[in-house]
């Protein structure tokens, strides 16, 4: 029986039901595709995913990466690579690409959607498909000639890295040395080490596009500290014929290391050096413009959503696992009976502790996933040519995606485990990979607390406000509204006062923040609550979504529905109302503490921690 549990009924609930993601299909860039056209998507992919995906999950694990130094190659293990060619083979990379590069026409949130899929079955798989989604950053950032190259690394399958990190330079992406000397034809060669580069070799594609940000130094050229004198340059793993792309002569640049690490094993985790062997490590500058950072960040936005998704695709799966566990696993008797010794056996779902449990474990999952698909239909909203709007909201929520789904996720896949008591620590079951892959999520991609300074001053304060109202505007109208069939009041006024509460903390955070001008030091009060400000907006707009969600049920529930369906609405009913009860009242006391935020921690010695 394979790993993976999906939940494909819940995605289309969001898509079709909450978001109405049809009312766009059919126009503008999705002109091909209506409801039809998305359900046969998912409905594809899902047997892909729970199959041929799922299949290798646990070997890909247990055999890992195989790494030869006097190569510097990386082998997977075969069945990987099977599951691999499945995804590749059945062209699933389009669904992430536009129109003209031979994408499925489909919107964002669709694709976000089919993402998830993949994404819980076998998340490395997911990230040895770059190339295709890559290439579409190349195309659109490149010269004429680069445009044609990123069609020839669709075309030819070939894979994709992301190349920033740094022994010294991590979160500060601005402390690379990793340099890129102009020759004398244009091109550039690099010099320097770059660590944890993920799929920076591998055994399943023919060559291997290196997007690399590196400084570049030359006659005429202005050396300049931080990210803005970066400049991001397309280095591959193989010469090629800049027509055909036909492969020619190796490139210098190497795999010297892979990392060993908690989880994840199927996806190589690489040091990745350049021009320090038998060759150059020749590069191109993107778009013959030096705006390295800027053209990165695309990549980065695309990556931290996965991330994000990948996390809420693993929570989902691991909920659903210790929910068929749970079932059916018998131990002890109910509370109410518990001074009956004599008194019957019940499934552990009778026990209140457990039931709270996988409510809170379904709510995160639930609500999470209905947070990074509301995200994209603003994705969706933005490819239709939507106002500016769209993208200032998109990029406020990103850092909630990314930052709250992989917290969220990894504190409740423990919860997860727990339900199977003894069992969940064993290799028999697959929430303990589950979470030693899922760890990763709150590292990659700018960990939590630069997701959350992210969110605070660049997507708040520099921002104005502007796409924090525009949600919190979203969330009154709701609020304002008598839907839910006369119920869900109390529900609402504790949504109402978590709006409050949030909007509070930020004007606290802001506070300490002007505060700042006179008393520099204010400012790390600010830096000592963004991640709980970042947390809670989640737990906001979780709260939230549960209850729209709850709504768009209850008005299911007053007509025809069938067995399945009753029990889903009313599962979605009683989770709404659960989070609302049981977690937006915390929001309270974290207003309470940023309110009375002080810089204690901060004047105490280091030697007294
Ligand atoms: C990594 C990779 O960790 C992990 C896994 C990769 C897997 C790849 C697979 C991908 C998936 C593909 C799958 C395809 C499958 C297809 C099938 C389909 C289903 N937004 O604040 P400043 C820019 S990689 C936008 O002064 P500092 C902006 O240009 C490593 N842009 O920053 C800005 O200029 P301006 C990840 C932003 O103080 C400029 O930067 N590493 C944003 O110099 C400077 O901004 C990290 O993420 C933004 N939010 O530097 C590093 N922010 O202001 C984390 C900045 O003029 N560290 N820019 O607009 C940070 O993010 C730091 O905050 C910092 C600070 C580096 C930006
Ligand atoms: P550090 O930056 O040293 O951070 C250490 C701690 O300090 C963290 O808790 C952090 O939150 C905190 N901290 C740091 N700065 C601040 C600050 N200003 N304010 C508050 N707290 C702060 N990189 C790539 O370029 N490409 C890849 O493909 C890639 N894949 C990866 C795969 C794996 C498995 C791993 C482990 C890493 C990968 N990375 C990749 C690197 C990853 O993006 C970095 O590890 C991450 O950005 C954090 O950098 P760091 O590890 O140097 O930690």
């Amino acid at each position: 029986m394979a790993h993976y549990k999906s939940n494909v009924r819940d995605l289309e609930f969001n898509l079709f039901e909450v978001f109405n993601v049809q009312e766009r299909l059919g126009t503008g860039p999705y002109a091909e595709a209506d409801e039809e056209t998305a359900r046969g998507v998912l409905a594809e992919l899902n047997k892909v995913a729970t199959g041929p995906l799922a299949d290798s999950f646990v070997e890909g694990d247990r055999k890992g990466t195989t790494y030869d130094p006097k190569t510097f190659s990386v082998t997977l293990p075969e069945s990987f690579k099977k599951s691999y060619q499945a995804l590749w083979d059945g062209e699933w990379y389009r669904i992430g690409l536009s129109n003209d590069l031979g994408g499925l026409g489909i919107p964002p949130s669709v694709t976000w959607a089919a993402a998830e899929l993949i994404l819980g079955a076998n998340p490395a798989i997911f990230m040895y498909m770059a190339g295709p989604n890559f290439a579409e950053v190349v195309h659109r950032n490149g010269t004429d000639e680069q445009r044609h190259w990123a069609e020839v690394m669709i075309e030819r399958g070939w894979g994709a890295t992301m190349v920033l990190t740094e022994p010294d330079a991590g979160s500060d992406v601005g402390a690379a040395r990793t340099k890129a000397v102009l020759q004398e034809d244009g091109t550039w060669h690099l010099d320097g080490v770059k660590r944890f580069i993920t799929s920076a070799d591998q055994d399943m594609t023919e060559n291997i596009m290196h997007l690399v940000l590196a400084r570049p130094e030359g006659p005429g050229i202005e050396t300049r500290p931080g990210t803005k004198g970066l400049s991001l340059f397309l280095v591959p793993k193989f010469h090629f014929d800049p027509q055909t792309g036909e492969l020619g002569e190796r490139n210098g640049a190497y795999v010297t290391n892979v990392e060993h690490k908690m989880g994840l094993n199927a996806s190589a985790t690489c040091e990745l050096t350049f021009g320090q062997h038998d060759k150059p490590a020749v590069g191109w500058l993107l778009g013959e413009v030096h705006n390295g950072i800027a053209q990165m960040f695309q990549v980065i936005e695309y990556a931290r959503m996965m991330v994000g998704t990948k996390a809420i695709a693993t929570l989902s799966t691991g909920y659903l696992n210790a929910l068929d566990y749970a079932k059916e696993r018998v131990q002890g008797a109910d509370l109410p009976n518990m001074l009956n010794k004599a008194a019957p056996r019940v499934t552990i779902t009778h026990h209140p502790e457990v039931r709270r449990s996988l409510m809170l474990q379904k709510a995160y999952a639930e609500g999470l996933r209905a947070v990074y698909l509301y995200t994209a239909t603003f994705q969706d909203r933005i490819a239709l040519g939507g106002e500016e709007l769209m993208a200032q909201v998109n990029d406020l929520l990103l850092p909630i995606v990314k930052g709250v789904g992989s917290e969220r996720a990894y504190e409740q896949l423990t919860q997860s485990l727990q339900i199977l008591g003894g069992s969940g620590f064993l290799q028999d079951y697959p929430i303990e990979q589950y979470i030693r892959d899922a760890k990763i999520d709150s590292l990659y991609e700018g960990t939590t607390a630069i997701q959350s300074l992210d969110f605070f001053f660049r997507k708040i304060v520099r921002d104005k406000g502007q796409a924090l109202a525009y949600v919190a505007g979203e969330i009154n109208e709701f609020l304002s509204t008598e839907g839910g069939n006369g119920r869900l009041k109390e529900e609402r006024a504790l949504l109402k006062q978590a709006l409050e509460d949030v909007q509070g903390i930020i004007g606290a955070l802001i506070g300490h923040l002007t505060s700042s001008q006179e008393d520099p030091q204010n400012i790390n009060k600010v830096g000592q609550h963004t991640v709980r400000l970042l947390l809670s907006t989640g737990d906001l707009l979780i709260g939230w979504l549960l209850l729209r969600q709850a709504e768009v049920a209850l008005k299911a529930l007053s007509g025809d529905v069938s067995a399945r369906d009753k029990a889903f609405y009313e599962g979605k009913v009683a989770v709404a109302s659960f989070f609302a009860r049981n977690v937006l009242p915390e929001l309270s006391a974290g207003r309470k503490i940023v309110e009375a935020a002080d810089n204690a921690i901060m004047e105490l010695d280091e030697a007294a921690f």
